[in-house]
Parts: structure tokens; C-alpha cells; sequence
């Protein structure tokens, strides 16, 4: 009876966590894989294996903290009524209960190891690096981003915060461009392909972080770390740098834009032969057939 009581209470607790959680499913207007939405709880959408293995974990370590948080507090409140000055008025001088010490040692430890298991495996494959198909470096400086794609024509580029008027300038055009997160230049990578991104900084330590891609890595001078990703979806993933990093440290986005592998050819070669005109040309028409003019809606 009281089995299936608990039963039936894990299970009411189980659909109405997933019933609650698709109803805060974040709806991105087309276009956007990862980015930021009105009222969102939870993390931002997964858009890379990483990233998922991330939500899996968190959800994992979400459910235990729940558990263990109405255990303790329905232990406490058992004690309070069971054990009180009216219920209990002779106190037990019992001071050493064997089972109960090796259990309140046992548990715990497993449940740690329970936790360690999948961390450990989301640790190695964080640092897994599959063979690269593009090998990008990243190198912060206050306060922007440059990029260089050494193996693909060995161009660089610097990747601004856009100010209001340049993002009223490509909303004007179809583009969409949200506040504190557009930036001038897109870091353009192919759909489904594994990227390694090389990490730097040029002053002080920023840190590259693209939450929807779970990458996320310091960037220290005179030192190079790196990150891996594979975005599964085209269109765009959003970041910023997460290390303080002085004062226009909220104003140094990150713009990863996924695009078809064809795409990405002729942009890199665009870029390669410095006609920068062309290569925007190419990512602004690849967009627009993205987002189609929809996604607007993410502009303010
Ligand atoms: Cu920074």
C-alpha cells in the first residue's frame, strides 16, 4: 500500500517536472538554434552533442538534489512532531545506532558515485576531440574577438559588438540582430562538422563561451587552450565572453553561424581572396533563406 503510494508520487512528480519543462521549452524564432529567450527557465537549447550530454547531467543532478531536498525535509518534519516535548516526553538514551551510521556512510557515497559516473563521461568526451574537419582560432582582446581560419585560406577577421544603428541597419535588411549579442562579423562554421576551436587572448584572460554548443574555455595570453563542437542545426548560436575582463566586458559577443558545407566553401573563398563584400553577401543570403524574415520577432 504505502509502495504503491511512493509509486504513484514519483511518478505525479516525474510527468508534472516534463509537462512543466516542455511548457517552458524555449520557442526560438527560426533561424536561432541557440540564443536566449523571454522567460526562459533551464538551460539554453542544445545544439551540439556536448551540450546535450550537459542537459542530460544537469537534469540527472536536478533530480537528485529534488529527492534528497524533500527527504531531509520530510525527515525533519517527522522529527519535529514524533520527537517533541508533548509526543516524546521521556527521552531515549540511545547514542550508537550501527545500521543507521554505515547506512548515513553507505548512501551518500554511492550516490556521489552515481553523480561521478556520468561527470567522468561527459569530462572525456569534452575533451575527446574528434578529428577536425575546421580548425578555427579564437583570440580575445578588450573588447572583441578576432578569428583566423588557418587551414582555409588562412584569413583573419575581427568580430564586433553591433551598436543600435547597425543593428536597426540589418533588421532594416531582414536580418535579424538581438542587442548585446549581434555581431558585425559571424563566426561561420559547417552544419554537422566537427570543429576545434583554438583559444587565445591578446591582454588580459577572457574566456570563450557558446553555451548552446557547451563550449566553454579560457582564453589566457600567451597561452593556447582549445574546444571542440559539432553544431547540429543550421543557423546561429550565441555567446559571450564569461571570464570579467574589464570594463566592456558584456560587450564582447561571440556569433557562431552554422551553414551548409557549400555555403562555407564559397564563403571561405570569398574571404580568402578579401572580398569581404562578397563573403557577407554569401552569409546574408544563406540567412535570410534560414530565418526567412520571421525571426524579427528576436530584435528588440
Ligand atoms: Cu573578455
Amino acid at each position: 500500500m504505502v509502495r504503491n503510494f511512493v509509486g504513484a508520487c514519483t511518478l505525479a512528480f516525474g510527468v508534472a517536472v516534463s509537462v512543466l519543462l516542455s511548457a517552458f521549452e524555449p520557442a526560438l524564432a527560426e533561424g536561432f538554434v541557440g540564443a536566449p529567450v523571454d522567460g526562459q527557465l533551464g538551460l539554453m537549447t542544445a545544439g551540439s552533442p556536448v551540450a546535450e550530454s550537459i542537459h542530460e547531467f544537469y537534469d540527472l543532478v536536478t533530480l537528485i538534489i529534488v529527492a534528497i531536498t524533500l527527504f531531509v525535509m520530510g525527515l525533519l518534519g517527522y522529527v519535529m512532531v514524533r520527537f517533541s516535548e508533548k509526543n516524546n516526553p521521556t527521552p531515549s538514551k540511545v547514542t550508537h545506532n550501527t545500521v543507521l551510521e554505515v547506512a548515513w556512510t553507505v548512501i551518500p557515497i554511492l550516490i556521489l558515485v552515481l553523480i561521478a559516473v556520468p561527470s567522468f563521461k561527459l569530462l572525456f568526451l569534452q575533451y575527446s576531440y574528434p578529428k577536425p574537419d575546421v580548425v578555427i582560432k579564437a583570440t580575445g582582446s578588450q573588447w572583441y574577438w578576432s578569428y583566423s581560419y588557418p587551414d582555409n585560406g588562412d584569413f583573419e577577421f575581427d568580430s564586433l559588438m553591433l551598436s543600435d544603428e547597425e543593428r536597426k541597419e540589418r533588421i532594416d535588411s531582414g536580418i535579424a540582430a538581438p542587442r548585446l549579442l549581434a555581431t558585425d562579423n559571424d563566426v561561420v562554421v559547417p552544419v554537422g562538422k566537427v570543429v576545434h576551436v583554438l583559444v587565445t587572448a591578446t591582454d588580459v584572460i577572457h574566456n570563450w563561451t557558446v553555451q548552446s554548443l557547451g563550449s566553454k574555455i579560457d582564453a589566457v595570453p600567451g597561452r593556447t587552450t582549445s574546444t571542440w563542437f559539432k553544431a547540429n542545426k543550421e543557423g546561429v548560436y550565441y555567446g559571450q565572453c564569461s571570464e570579467l575582463c574589464g570594463k566592456d566586458h558584456a560587450f564582447m559577443p561571440i556569433t557562431v553561424r552554422a551553414v551548409k558545407d557549400d555555403v562555407f566553401a564559397a564563403w571561405t573563398k570569398a574571404m580568402a581572396d578579401e572580398d569581404e563584400e562578397g563573403a557577407m553577401e554569401i552569409i546574408h543570403k544563406a540567412t535570410l533563406e534560414q530565418a526567412g524574415r520571421s525571426n524579427v520577432a528576436l530584435n528588440d
